[in-house]
């Protein structure tokens, strides 16, 4: 253990030195404020500092003041090495920080036993300090975690839009607010045309890669960040619309059917040659009492209907 020891008297560095070497510390020795500091700056494992209070220039309170204000510093224990015993003086030494102090004289006993118990305060309060940062570590961890966690159980894995669970969250929540605020709620639900021909005549592989290119093409043309695209089922979509009228969600309905079907993709026993969806759409300005499934039984009625007249199309 290195022990630093300031006091402008040299006959005490000595003794102090001495008693301290003899007794196994490690020392370090300045004779003022100035050269302490310096010291410190070099870096040496400096555990405990035994501080006179008396000194011409910085004093040993103002000293361990400025100590205490440096990171690097201030978990130092601070032992007040003094003649002065009067309150205010103390007052003034443990405000600026020390630990303890000593009276001169010196007596060797009470000063190793002070010593040993400032280290041991010291040693108990890094060990409490390193607990406290390994918990506050874990905690941020685990936040982490929990927050992927979150985030995994409400994605659809294979295209990676939010899945059945996030919709069902999602509308429960939006439900409550287009009450709440009096505003409409709509909901698209498309539905791949001829997608069991599809997978027939490309294979599942294909299939799933068919999803995901229509996963990926719909989020760009829902634009606002309150609309939610999920997976609803096998090869159905939904969009959810908070605070958007029937016209606003058949645009948004009519934009999805248009970017599926221009994107292409090719669909050998569909009428057109390519992949097209039917979109249903509804639109709701719940009330207290009125219930979410109506809501999503419009959606459904809607879709049928498209699928009825002829597919590739949008019906409210
Ligand atoms: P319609 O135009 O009436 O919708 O005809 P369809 O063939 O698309 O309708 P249907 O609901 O009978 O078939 C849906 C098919 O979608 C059945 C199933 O094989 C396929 N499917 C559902 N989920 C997945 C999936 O995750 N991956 C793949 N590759 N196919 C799926
Ligand atoms: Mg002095
Ligand atoms: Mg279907
Ligand atoms: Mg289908």
């Amino acid at each position: 253990m290195g022990i630093l020891i300031i006091d402008d008297a040299e006959d005490i560095r000595i003794y102090l030195e001495t008693v301290l070497a003899a007794a196994g510390y490690e020392t370090y020795s300045s004779a003022a404020a100035g050269e302490a500091l310096a010291l410190l700056e070099k870096g040496p494992a400096v555990d405990l500092i035994l501080m006179d209070v008396i000194m011409p220039e910085t004093d040993g309170i103002e000293l361990c003041q400025q100590i205490k204000l440096d990171e690097a510093w201030r978990d130092i224990p601070v032992i007040m090495v003094t003649a002065l015993t009067n309150m205010v003086d103390l007052e003034r030494a443990f405000a600026a920080g020390a630990m303890d102090y000593i009276t001169k004289p010196v007596k060797k006993l009470e000063l190793l036993a002070r010593i040993r118990s400032a280290l041991t305060l010291k040693t108990e309060m890094d060990r409490r300090k390193a607990r406290e940062e390994e918990l506050l570590r874990v905690t941020v961890e685990l936040e982490e975690a929990v927050r992927k966690l979150k985030n995994l159980s409400s994605l659809d894995g294979l295209t990676g839009l939010a899945n059945r669970r996030r919709f069902d969250e999602y509308l429960t929540a939006e439900w409550k607010r287009a009450i709440r605020n009096g505003i409409p709620i709509s909901l698209v639900l498309f539905d791949i045309d001829w997608f069991k021909p599809y997978n027939d005549t490309y294979g599942h592989i294909q299939g799933d890669d068919c999803l995901k290119s229509i996963a990926r093409l719909v989020p760009d043309v829902v634009r606002r960040s309150s609309d939610l695209v999920c997976r609803y089922g096998g090869e159905e979509f939904a969009v959810i619309l908070p605070d958007t009228s029937q016209e606003g969600a058949l645009n948004v309905a009519e934009a999805i059917r248009k970017v599926v079907s221009e994107a292409e993709i090719e669909h050998r026993e569909s009428v057109l040659g390519r992949v097209t969806i039917s979109v249903g759409v509804a639109t709701a300005y719940p009330a207290p009492g009125s219930e979410i499934k109506t809501l999503i039984g419009f959606a459904d009625e809607a879709l049928y209907e498209a699928k009825r007249q002829g597919r590739n199309r949008t019906v409210e």
